[in-house]
């Protein structure tokens, strides 16, 4: 099926306008309000009207349980041997266009071939809670609500949500966990079939309109072609995605860099890359999980009896998957349902011409919404994890690895594990409204009860675990902690029945930076729980908390200090192009036919943003200021923090005391400057640097670089 042929909606904008005349003075009030936007629309500031609207308040939290990925099975090879192109490394075998090849295959650096596994992009369908939901508006008073056939419901009616449509690997929110591990190399054959819609579900108008992808592992240290960025497709003419009806292979050799063991990693995500349209494709579904583990000398293969004894219980299955039982994945999400009467109204809305936008939707109520240009970047006001809204997880009284990850497209996150006597109340029942109505939930007698023991970073296990009263989430990121259920940080042992909260304290009302934070100007009644942990029966416990864990990776041979004159200087900025254009690195818009150039250095020199194979090189990160924070993410090799506005790494700044370890995102506060050390290893080509606030990227806040032979 083609665009063209996408059944038009029920609602068409004579009919929200009769709506509006007849219907409530709430609606005629935001129609008039908002059509005088619409008759200003030439003007820039007319897309940066970041009116959201208020979602429905979840009425029975806590009670869905927490979805826990299984493990996708590989394929028997049996069955891979039928496919009309099997992957391979020959010429043309990478993707279905014909005209790429692997860079590395397992067999040049003595790995065996990889494990196959398929997965599809699909149109489907996803509910965020089974409870039942209270429309409210801005000001937490009940509000009208509508539904796909054209009815209105009134202020006070209680509903159940309509699911959402996601563009999913294999159709599912979160997509597939693949559990991987060092030395055994995985292919994933991505398949495009986002023009199949059997539901005839409604599409809205976010999502690559030409049902495009491209799926980068985040941060696996893999070969262009199969990294999933756009530099690369754009400088191969693939285009800004992968299209319908098309495929290809990515191919992970689960290798570390440099074959060097101490440049190994524990937790990557797989997630959508496509030029333009990045935000939106992760936001309608396109994540998915991928935990990797190192037998090596059985250090961390996911058993607890053995190496250096992490959480984890393994099952290996007979597909060929193996699970991991006490080491869970929380993918983070923040979402915003539509209210039926905000109106769409954005810079994209051209390329959704069966939105009919600028025009509010009715039909659409209680579906995601989503904003392409925001001035910010987007952020929800209901917290998922792993695909839930206000998920509970019952755990046994042991300890327990947790993988924390920040699929958000905007919002940074400030956990803490905390007790309540008298449990959540709404927001709204407390009395807040406007952004303040984020998160939907709070604790206000909420106490801080346990500690997390912090294990992992984006760069993998640290060098020894770093006990945490709370932890930042920045988008994009990792972090992984042992948590021991058996008892509080006071020392009492916990009980069946207890109940502890995962709680956000970070207030954060748009995607520019945090309103209040535990860093900055705290807010102590912002204590928003996300997740509730309920404690269960005793369970047997062999793991340990190691006093080490993965020593870094040695410097190398040379003194950074005396490459600091030549560094590279990579600068964001907000700039004043403005629309696409509006974020920028070194005061350009992202330009997918050349890699960018430096600022100049202190040596007086503008280097390209090119490096030779196998170097080491000293690169400057440094956000531009105007008040927004900027998690910038570099693909390829893990970076080492050297220094940290102007002072050396370690110690870490005790803002950021991820500094300390390899990472693949740099949290970048307000007018903060890192110079870091990479190595470029293993594969030549283009690569991307860019900021994982979503909307920024989108936005052309990325920049090419290559590694040249
Ligand atoms: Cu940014």
């Amino acid at each position: 099926m083609c665009a063209q042929t996408i059944a038009r909606t029920h609602f068409s904008r004579r009919d929200f306008l009769k709506l509006g005349l007849t219907g409530t003075a709430a609606v005629t009030l935001a129609g008039s309000r908002l059509l005088k936007v619409i008759s200003t629309a030439q003007a820039k500031d007319a897309y940066y009207t970041e009116v959201y609207p208020t979602s429905p308040l979840i009425l029975d939290p806590f009670r869905d349980p927490l979805p826990i990925p299984r493990a996708l099975a590989p394929i028997p090879y049996s069955e891979v041997g039928t496919w009309a192109k099997p992957p391979g490394s020959g010429d043309g075998q990478q993707n279905s266009y014909g005209n790429e090849r692997h860079q590395i295959w397992p067999n040049m650096i003595g790995y065996p071939d990889p494990l196959i596994y398929k997965i599809t992009l699909q149109v489907s369908a996803h509910a965020f809670t089974t409870s039942q939901v209270l429309p409210i508006d801005n000001g937490g008073k009940p509000t009208i609500s509508f539904d796909s056939d054209g009815n209105m419901y009134p202020a006070g009616a209680v509903r159940t949500l309509p699911p959402s449509t996601i563009y999913g690997f294999n159709g599912t929110f979160p997509g597939p966990r693949i559990n991987a591990e060092y030395g055994k190399p995985v292919l994933i054959r991505f398949v495009n079939r986002l023009d199949e819609n059997p539901d005839n579900l409604d599409r809205q108008d976010f999502g690559a309109p030409d049902w495009s992808f491209l799926t980068h592992l985040h941060n696996a240290h893999t070969a262009p072609e199969s990294d999933g960025n756009p530099f690369y497709t754009m400088k191969k003419n693939i285009g800004h995605g992968y299209e319908p009806g098309t495929w290809c292979d990515n191919l992970y050799l689960n290798w570390p860099a440099g074959g060097d063991d101490s440049e190994k990693q524990s937790f990557f995500w797989f997630h959508d890359h496509r030029m333009d349209h990045t935000g939106s494709n992760v936001y309608k579904g396109m994540v998915g999980l991928y935990p990797i583990y190192d037998p090596k000398n059985n250090m961390d293969m996911g058993d607890e009896t053995k190496g250096l004894r992490l959480p984890g219980m393994r099952t290996n299955n007979p597909d060929g998957s193996f699970d991991v039982e006490y080491d869970i994945p929380l993918a983070i999400y923040d979402c915003r349902l539509d209210d039926g009467v905000t109106l769409h109204n954005d810079v994209h809305d051209n390329e959704f011409p069966n939105a009919d936008n600028p025009r509010a939707h009715p039909e659409w109520w209680g579906k995601t919404f989503y904003k392409h240009f925001v001035n910010h970047g987007f952020v929800g006001d209901i917290f998922t994890v792993n695909g839930t809204a206000y998920p509970v997880l019952e755990v046994k009284r042991r300890k327990y690895r947790l993988r924390f990850l920040n699929a958000s497209i905007a919002r940074i996150y400030d956990f803490q594990l905390m007790s309540s006597t008298s449990g959540p109340k709404s927001a709204v029942s407390l009395g807040y409204g406007g952004d303040e109505l984020d998160g939907q939930y709070r604790i206000p007698d909420g106490q801080q009860c346990m500690r997390l023991v912090q294990i992992a970073t984006d760069g993998g296990l640290i060098p020894a675990p770093l006990t945490r009263d709370s932890f930042e989430l920045w988008p994009a990121k990792r972090r992984e902690f042992i948590v021991d259920f058996t008892r509080y940080m006071d020392g009492t042992p916990t009980k069946k029945g207890d109940v502890i909260y995962l709680t956000n304290v970070m207030k954060m009302g748009d995607g520019r930076m945090w309103d209040a934070s535990r860093r900055f100007s705290p807010d102590p009644d912002y204590k928003v729980p996300v997740l509730k942990i309920v404690i269960g029966d005793d369970a047997p416990d062999n793991s340990v908390i190691p006093t080490a864990l993965r020593p870094l990776p040695a410097l190398p041979n040379v003194d950074w200090k005396k490459m600091l004159n030549n560094r590279k200087i990579f600068e964001t900025q907000r700039g004043s192009f403005g629309m696409e254009a509006e974020w920028l690195i070194n005061g350009m818009p992202f330009d997918p036919s050349q890699p960018a150039r430096s600022l100049k250095n202190p040596a007086g020199k503008t280097p390209l943003a090119q490096q030779k194979l196998g170097s080491y090189d000293v690169w400057e990160i440094r956000n531009g200021g105007g008040g927004w924070v900027h998690p910038l993410h570099l693909h390829m090799e893990e970076h080492r923090v050297l220094m940290r506005n102007g002072k050396a790494v370690p110690p870490a700044d005790p803002g950021h005391p991820d500094d300390i370890s390899k990472e693949d995102v740099i949290a970048l506060d307000p007018g903060e400057s890192v110079i870091i050390g990479r190595y470029f290893r293993d594969f030549v080509g283009p690569y991307v640097g860019h900021c994982h606030n979503l909307t920024h990227e989108d936005h052309a806040m990325m920049f090419g670089w290559e590694i040249v032979p």
